[in-house]
């Protein structure tokens, strides 16, 4: 049976947890992560030195990183099912995935933990403006990107990049801040929720 680490209030965890679900695969799931259990102790340290979930282990092997996780459960115990077999389409996927990871991922922390979690040290209204504004910017991609008129945000069939996307603008409607419209992300976000894999992580409780 395969092991996640991690808490499922981490987005990075929740993108291996949808995966998971959306393949139907088992898995066991330990809490890992401040505040519940902190990952910076030797045992885990041990499993992986950065001391941040998710980590899986799948018998004597274990993986760190929730892009290289994801593609692992797919290609490993998934048959390969959540991304294209073509190169290109299957590049095409995993840019959108590695873009919600580093340059939409980045500015989502100082508003997530100024007006989520209310994390002290959080407070400077400047930098707080500043990453929300940067933020918006990529969120006028992901609305560009699906006003094309596509089903799915890397084409026409569910892949990673729909789970990594759609956790984005869960994470964007989720946070209390002035929101444009965006009728394109509303409507996919909405039939995103429609899976059956997606509804327990897109839930008021994991913003
Ligand atoms: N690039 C890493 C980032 C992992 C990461 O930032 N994890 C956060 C939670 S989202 C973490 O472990 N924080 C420390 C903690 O929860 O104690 C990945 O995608 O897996």
């Amino acid at each position: 049976m395969l092991k996640l680490l991690g808490r499922i209030t981490s987005i990075n965890v929740r993108k291996v947890l949808w995966a998971l679900d959306e393949l139907g695969i088992g898995y066991d799931r330990e809490d890992w992560g401040l505040p519940l259990r902190d990952p910076k102790v030797p045992e885990f340290l041990a499993l992986n030195p950065n001391g941040q979930v998710p980590v899986l282990v799948d018998g004597d092997f274990v993986l760190w990183e929730s892009v290289a996780v994801m593609a692992y459960v797919n290609e490993a115990h998934g048959a390969g099912a959540l991304m294209p077999q073509d190169a290109k389409a299957r590049a095409l996927a995993m840019q959108w995935v590695q873009w919600q990871s580093t340059e939409m991922g980045r500015h989502w922390v100082y508003p997530l933990n100024a007006l989520v979690r209310k994390t002290p040290g959080f407070d400077d209204p400047d930098k707080l403006a500043k990453s929300v504004a940067a933020w918006a910017k990529t969120m006028e991609i992901i609305e560009g990107q699906l006003a094309k008129g596509m089903d799915f945000v890397a084409g026409d069939r569910f892949t990673l990049a729909d789970i990594s996307i759609t956790l984005g603008l869960h994470r964007w409607f989720a946070t209390p801040i002035a929101h444009a419209p965006m009728p394109a992300s509303e409507a996919y976000y909405r039939r995103m929720m429609q899976r059956p894999a997606a509804a327990p992580w897109l839930t008021a409780a994991t913003p």
